[in-house]
């Protein structure tokens, strides 16, 4: 955590996984005053569908920081495994986890939020992973409300401005 306390900006590039592998998106997280501001950009997420027969709906979806930076598929009918369980540093029960966050709302796919908290600056949040579920969280299942499998995820990283060469290409160091 210490290394990264210098950075103010991360970004995570959202892929999909075998169960929804149209997913793409980047979600921003910037320090600003008390917190973190998270701006989410994600297309390609699966139609919603009612709960029926018993099963949880698909969408709104479960969204999530999950506590390991690695988004390797493994299974891939129960993809993302590697990437543990929720970011959860204070010891708090589901709904109130530092990685809990609001489920995203598909509109034909594209899903765009942005939300504060105060649970944690950006650069705490470096080397964790976001994920994307299936199903949405209900906010009161331990220890990940219920949200199923999951879709998407991506490693969240320090943000590096591009910088301008001398023979003016951009490049990322
Ligand atoms: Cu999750």
């Amino acid at each position: 955590m210490q290394a990264h306390s210098s950075c103010s900006t991360a970004v995570a590039y959202i892929k999909g996984g075998p169960l929804a592998p149209a997913i793409q998106g980047n979600v921003v997280f910037q320090e600003v005053q008390g917190g973190t501001m998270i701006y989410t950009y994600v297309t390609g997420l699966p139609p919603f569908q009612p709960a029926e027969q018993g099963k949880d709906p698909i969408g709104p979806h479960g969204f999530h920081i999950h506590e390991i930076g690695d988004c390797t598929v493994g299974d891939p009918e129960d993809p993302f495994k590697a990437a543990g369980e929720h970011w959860n540093p204070t010891n708090q029960p589901h709904g109130n986890h530092a990685g809990d966050f609001p489920v995203l709302f598909s509109n034909n796919g594209i899903s765009y939020m942005v939300f504060f908290t105060n649970k944690f600056r950006p650069a705490q949040a470096i080397g964790k992973s976001i994920m994307i579920h299936q199903n949405p969280d209900d906010y009161r299942s331990q220890p990940a409300g219920d949200a199923g499998k999951r879709l998407a995820c991506g490693i969240i990283q320090c943000y590096q401005q591009p910088q301008v060469q001398a023979n003016g290409r951009y490049y990322r160091y």
